[in-house]
């Protein structure tokens, strides 16, 4: 069944200049890009987003990382793509991620991996209602 996910290439790959070959990568595994936008998280942002990690060590880092330059926002779709992404992507920590995914090939480390995935169809949604519209997604 085809399925919508919400990804987001992080500020190290942007400035990296590596934003190309990460949506070549993703249209290569078959994903159609929906919405696409290329922006940049405010402070308050970027605490929204990560809430859910608010109570962890790495949050405060976590938050300046994500606000330190533009980002590429966007709408995935495909078959079972939730969980076709995660495994695009590999794993949290590049140095445990499978040869041939985004991170092994472009992250530095656990904290600037690259990129990121929704984790599950509520956090999904939700994740693409906080960058997009519904017009954006139709
Ligand atoms: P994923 O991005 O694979 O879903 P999460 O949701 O556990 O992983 O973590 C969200 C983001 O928080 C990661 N992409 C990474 O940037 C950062 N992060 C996660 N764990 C750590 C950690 N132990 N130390 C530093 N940053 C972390």
């Amino acid at each position: 069944m085809s399925e919508r996910t919400f990804s987001m290439i992080k500020p190290d790959a942007v400035s990296a200049g590596q934003a190309g070959d990460i949506l070549g990568m993703l249209e290569k595994a078959g994903f159609r890009i929906l919405a696409l936008r290329m922006t940049r998280m405010t402070e308050a942002q970027a605490r929204a987003f990560y809430a859910v990690h608010k109570e962890r060590p790495f949050y405060a880092g976590l938050v300046k990382f994500m606000t330190e330059g533009p980002i590429v926002v966007m709408a995935l779709e495909r078959e079972d793509a939730i969980r076709k992404l995660r495994d695009v992507m590999g794993a949290t920590n590049p140095a445990n991620a499978a040869e041939g995914t985004i991170r092994k090939r472009f992250a530095s480390n656990i904290e600037r991996n690259c990129i990121h995935g929704s984790d599950a169809p509520e956090t999904a949604e939700t994740e693409l209602r906080f960058f997009f519209s519904t017009a954006d997604l139709l």
